[in-house]
């Protein structure tokens, strides 16, 4: 197949490329000017999803069987700093492209819209796991606008027809991943402790909140398998299916280092608003494609932690 990934310098693109072209895909990818694609297999093409006619110009090119739309401000801590910029990329961009993908007959091609399992929010009581059904009650801006992708998703299914499949994907970690987000934050601290660079002493918000990790390279699996056999118009939960409190991840991260480290909490580090617990079901995407998480949250730790210790 041909698959075009928008948004592929990020975290989750370079493992997607990677894990596409090693299936024997022929993989395209898109990335901000001040990006760069490392897959050498990839061919790559600047772009900046505000600008739809930019958008058109790739897709006629490229004409792929599938495109998986990762481009996003990710962040939700930066998008309490910057609510604009979030919802311009995050829905605009999104409506940039399905509008592209109609206007240059590509209607019928399957895409595949990254959401987020934030999209859920302040679930109600009694509702974890949450199932793709459980009503959206997104507690902070990032949140709110890839529900409000979902949404355009689902609409643009069932007026126009597209091949529209929808992810909410809950948290997800591994190496390389940016020290915005908590596990590689407390990895990097841990190993720059570790090289003697720190105080031994890990900088920590709110640790009282549960979330549902998955490894990265479970999740890309999970993707590749949802371009093959995701039902056309419906959402899917990806996630381990288990939320594991940001305390207990911590202690294992801690457990692991070779270093003697004490915990601090840094006010600054603490959201305006925390959702409490998110955990999902995936008897979803289990009955339609088979996908289940394989990487234990031990191994990804492990990794993370080795990948911050080989940095300089
Ligand atoms: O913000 P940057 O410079 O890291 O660039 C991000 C890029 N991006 C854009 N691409 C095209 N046009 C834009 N206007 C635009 N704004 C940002 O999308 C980054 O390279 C990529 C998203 O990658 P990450 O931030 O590393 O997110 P990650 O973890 O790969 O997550 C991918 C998807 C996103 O839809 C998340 O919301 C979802 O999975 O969880």
């Amino acid at each position: 197949m041909k698959a075009l990934v928008i948004g592929g310098a990020g975290f989750v693109g370079n493992y997607l490329i990677e894990r596409l072209s090693s299936d024997g895909h022929k993989v395209y990818a898109t990335c901000l000017a001040n990006e760069k694609i490392e897959n050498a297999e990839c061919e790559s093409f600047n772009l900046d999803i505000l600008d739809k006619s930019a958008v058109k110009d790739i897709l006629s090119d490229v004409k792929p069987d599938w495109i998986f739309h990762l481009a996003a401000q990710s962040s939700v801590s930066y998008s309490w700093k910057n609510p604009q910029l979030t919802i311009d990329v995050n829905i605009k961009g999104t409506v940039n492209i399905l509008d592209a993908m109609r206007e240059s007959g590509l209607d019928k091609t399957r895409i595949i819209l990254i959401g987020s399992g934030e999209e859920y929010g302040y679930i109600r009581e009694g509702a974890c796991p949450i199932k793709e059904t459980e009503p959206l009650n997104p507690g902070n801006i990032y949140a709110a606008t890839k529900a409000c992708q979902s949404m355009i998703g689902s609409i643009y299914a069932r007026a126009y027809g597209m091949d529209i499949v929808m992810v909410r994907a809950f948290n997800h970690i591994g190496p390389a991943q940016l020290t915005q987000f908590v596990v590689a934050d407390f990895c990097n601290q841990a190993a720059e402790i570790e090289k003697g660079n720190r105080k031994p002493e890990i900088s920590v918000g709110n640790l009282a909140v549960k979330r549902d990790f998955t490894d990265v390279r479970d999740i890309v699996r999970a993707y590749e398998l949802l371009a093959e056999k995701g039902v056309s118009g419906k959402i899917y939960n990806v996630g381990s299916g288990k939320a594991v409190l940001i305390e207990d991840i911590l202690k294992l991260i801690v457990s692991k280092s070779t270093a003697e480290i004490t915990v601090s909490v840094d006010k600054t580090r603490l959201r305006p608003a925390d959702v409490p617990v998110i955990e999902a079901d995936i008897s979803e995407i289990k009955a339609d494609t088979g996908w289940e998480p394989e990487i234990s949250l031990e191994k990804t730790i492990e990794d993370t932690l080795n990948y911050w210790r080989n940095m300089d």
